[in-house]
């Protein structure tokens, strides 16, 4: 035959697993199930090298489980709603679907090129109506649940791209996408009460543990950010001169170091809490003004920034320390946040650095009222957070901190003016976008009826098809809030004139379901069948970047949990477990356009073939490290590739001979491969196992060439285990290997090979060990034991250890495995 071409081989073999619907999962209960998803993408432009490398993990995955005997099931589909496909509509006056499928059609097309094991009747795009019919049912349970709700409330706005973002949208206070200098803007929003779910999304993680990367859970966890401490009420000292009849006025604090209580030498509350108006003096107003104005500008993550310098602006008020009695100047800082706690904290600066940052910048006092050993705070700049002894604390005197905390919550509450307290990072998700590509929130407005959710029988609430690039431009409010045609409706209840809601959905809505609409993604009658779910759900195996380690992993799993209390599934998270891939780099850095480095996938397939350069992505390191593309050699790979798909060639054996009378060596390394591929496999040490494929290769060729040659039955067996193993990463050269060999049907329908337990025994050799040169005992050890083993074996040995009785040793000399001499000291 004519040497291997991998061009050919792609052009023969990808239709014909297409015709043959190779991939997709009997689902006939004759075998177990596995479910393997890969995150699905979006679609901007064709696929990256990015995409190249997940897709290729998840993909080994899928057909490992394949040749183990599971019906595998692998979907794919698109995440196509969101704003690049609506900013390249404005860019060309044309609908925001054009520009989707266009790409979604290019992706496919690549997908497929790429080998992917995909079952491909299952394909959805998330802006299809038959897709978004149920994300917007999906809102109606939340909503009927009473977890879905509106409120008014800041959030970060652009004032030039005229839309929300996100906390992590904003980066040193400008717009992350055009630059502009973001404000806060009140608006009417819709939020999903995930904050309700904060103990079950936290504690639920247990069972995640060691299924998860570790950095994930750590992620989600100061995501979530449970905090347990106390609520402490503080009394404000009325303004000098006015009406004492007056109710006294209380702020609440959020702490969680009540046994610091006596250490508190000011209050601080956040500058843009309304509070911090309502508590300021005349004399002061316009200071806090003006800084109110700086502050609007900044995002949360800078205002706790810790290397900035601290600012703040004093009220002219004074809070009274419901323990000690003591006047604490009022200050309004911008690295108290208005939404988290209460938005106000009592300020303790020996055992908190922010707050001494902010005390050594305007003078404050510092008490320190934990002795933990430590040089003193007011000292050092360094406030002290450890353990130790309470000190200037009357009552809580000589008591340890966790004592403290306990006795302090105690003194409070007996007092009335405090108690224990969980406080959580996490907030409500705010899922409304003003935005037109994305799915409408199924609510109607009516002036007699309020809000009414649109009556299942009419879902999906379609996007109108007639708005294109002009009206699609932002001007502060969703642009389906112009459409007159599509607002006006008849309110289902009242059958009065009614307004639908203008706002679209958040992406992650969409996201957060998709792998069960896999299941039975044809459905017309459900969002999902319970019964395919309950055959397939949750997904065995995700793969997807790190990139996603919160949102949409929070999202789906909070949604999830959801439909577990509707009674819809029977399990509470959705990823059993998640691979993060790492990505690929060019030159140790991130491919970017501004650095000129990126690498063209196409390109690469082009050059080296597919199985080349998904063999050098799984090749290059394990699948959570990085690949850096300047490090290695997809022409490497192809040589490889070449050279194994050789031995088909030669095998001169028929199909189906019995290979126990083949040459025994080769046999013990084939089925030591097999035995510790499919162990590397299950511990995803991918690179490791087609490390191993190349030695089994070249033990073959070695034994077709000098031993015992192209006709023994052992050879067939090895080329046999080489294309099954190197189906996992290379599926058009394996497949034709396969083939060639003389079966008909599709390589990763194959068995996994069975291994042949007497094979792995190893083979010993008796070490003889000498204490000065006379042997004092035998050992059986394996041929071929490291130097390092066999000398501790030796030392170990009894009778070693009698003619030593005690004496040290000088040296030792190993010759592995036959020999070991010791010489006392
Ligand atoms: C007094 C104190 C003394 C505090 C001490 C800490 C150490 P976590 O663990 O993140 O929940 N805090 C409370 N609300 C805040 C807000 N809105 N913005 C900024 N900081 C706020 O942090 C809880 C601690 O952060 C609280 O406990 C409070 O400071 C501060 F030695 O109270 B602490
Ligand atoms: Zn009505």
């Amino acid at each position: 035959a004519a040497g291997w071409d991998f061009a050919a081989l792609e052009a023969t073999w990808g239709p014909w697993w297409e015709q043959n619907d190779v991939f997709a999962p009997v689902d006939d209960g004759s075998r177990e199930r596995r479910y393997v998803a890969d995150m699905f993408p979006y679609p901007s432009g064709d696929l990256h090298m990015g995409h190249a490398e997940a897709f290729a993990m998840g993909d080994v995955v899928a057909r490992y489980w394949r040749l183990k005997g599971y019906d595998v099931l692998h979907p794919i589909g698109w995440d196509s709603f969101g704003l690049p496909a609506e900013n390249a509509a404005i860019a060309r006056n044309a609908h925001p679907a054009e520009w989707t499928y266009a790409n979604i059609e290019t992706q496919a097309a690549s997908f497929k090129r790429y080998g992917l094991s995909l079952d491909w009747s299952r394909r959805l795009h998330t802006s299809d109506p038959e897709y978004y019919r149920w994300t917007q049912w999906l809102f109606l349970q939340l909503y009927r649940r009473g977890l879905a709700y509106r409120k008014n409330s800041p959030v970060n706005w652009c004032p030039k791209d005229q839309t929300v973002l996100a906390n992590e949208q904003v980066v040193n206070g400008a717009c992350e996408r055009c630059g502009t200098p973001v404000t806060k803007k009140a608006l009417n929003q819709w939020y999903f009460r995930i904050t309700d779910y904060a103990d079950r999304l936290l504690d639920d993680m247990d069972a995640l543990s060691g299924h998860w990367p570790e950095r994930v859970l750590a992620m989600q966890r100061n995501w979530i950010g449970r905090s347990t401490g106390a609520h402490v009420d503080f009394v404000i000292e009325p303004v000098a001169g006015t009406d004492s009849g007056q109710a006294e006025q209380k702020v609440t604090v959020f702490t969680t170091r009540p046994d610091t209580l006596y250490g508190a030498t000011f209050f601080v509350v956040a500058a843009d809490a309304d509070l911090a108006s309502e508590l300021v003096t005349d004399e002061h107003a316009q200071m806090l003004t003006a800084y109110r104005e700086e502050v609007k500008h900044l995002s949360d993550i800078e205002r706790q920034a810790t290397d900035r310098t601290k600012t703040g602006v004093f009220l002219g008020r004074y809070a009274i320390n419901p323990l000690s009695g003591e006047r604490l100047p009022v200050w309004a800082a911008d690295y108290v946040l208005a939404d988290y706690g209460t938005g106000a904290i009592m300020a303790v600066p020996a055992h908190d650095q922010r707050d001494l940052d902010f005390a050594r910048t305007f003078d404050l006092p510092v008490r320190a009222v934990v002795d933990t050993g430590d040089e003193d705070p007011a000292v050092t700049g360094i406030a002290t957070a450890g353990d130790g002894t309470l000190i200037n604390s009357g009552p809580l005197d000589g008591l340890g901190k966790t004592e403290a905390i306990a006795r302090a919550v105690e003194l409070v509450a007996e007092a009335g003016t405090g108690e224990a307290t969980v406080n959580y990072r996490l907030r409500d998700w705010l899922l409304s976008r003003q935005r037109f590509w994305g799915a409408p929130i199924p609510i109607i407005h009516c002036a007699t009826c309020g809000e009414v959710p649109v009556p299942d029988d009419q879902l999906p609430v379609r996007l109108p098809d007639d708005m294109r690039g002009a009206d699609l431009a932002p001007h502060g409010q969703s642009p389906l809030a112009s459409n007159e045609a599509w607002v006006r409706v008849d309110c289902p209840s009242c059958g009065g004139e009614a307004r639908r809601d203008t706002d679209t959905m958040d992406t992650f809505v969409d996201s957060s379901w998709y792998v069960l609409r896999y299941t039975s993604p044809h459905d017309t009658e459900a969002a999902f069948d319970p019964e395919a779910v309950r055959r397939w759900a949750p997904v065995d195996q995700y793969v997807g970047g790190v990139e996603h380690a919160i949102l949409h992993l929070l999202y789906s799993r909070f949604i999830t949990k959801v439909l577990h209390d509707e009674g819809l599934l029977d399990f509470v998270e959705p990823f059993t477990a998640l691979l993060n891939q790492g990505q690929v780099l060019n030159g140790g850095r991130a491919m970017s356009k501004s650095l000129g480095n990126g690498v063209d996938l196409s390109q690469q397939l082009d050059k080296y073939g597919v199985d080349a350069v998904r063999l050098t992505m799984v090749f290059a390191s394990p699948p959570e490290d990085d690949v850096d593309w300047a490090d290695v050699s997809p022409s490497g790979s192809a040589k490889f590739l070449a050279r194994a798909w050789r031995l088909a060639d030669d095998v001169a054996s028929p199909v189906g001979t019995d290979p126990a009378a083949g040459d025994r060596a080769l046999r013990v390394v084939t089925h030591r491969t097999v035995a510790d591929a499919a162990a590397l496999l299950d511990d995803h040490k991918f690179n490791v196992v087609v490390a191993r494929t190349m030695e089994l290769v070249n033990a073959t060729r070695k034994a077709i060439d000098t031993g015992a040659g192209a006709a023994d039955p052992a050879v067939r067996e090895a080329t046999e285990a080489v294309a099954i193993l190197l189906s996992l990463v290379g599926p058009y050269t394996a497949e034709d290997m396969w083939h060639r060999l003389g079966h008909e049907g599709p390589v990763n329908q194959a068995a996994w090979p069975t291994v042949d337990a007497s094979l792995l025994v190893q083979q010993t050799v008796t070490a003889v060990v000498q204490v000065a040169g006379k042997v004092r005992d035998r050992l059986e050890v394996p041929v071929d034991i490291s130097e390092d083993a066999l000398r501790e074996l030796a030392l170990a040995a009894d009778g070693v250890v009698r003619s030593l009785d005690g004496r040290g040793v000088r040296t030792v000399i190993v010759r592995a495995p036959r020999l070991v001499n010791i010489v006392p000291a």
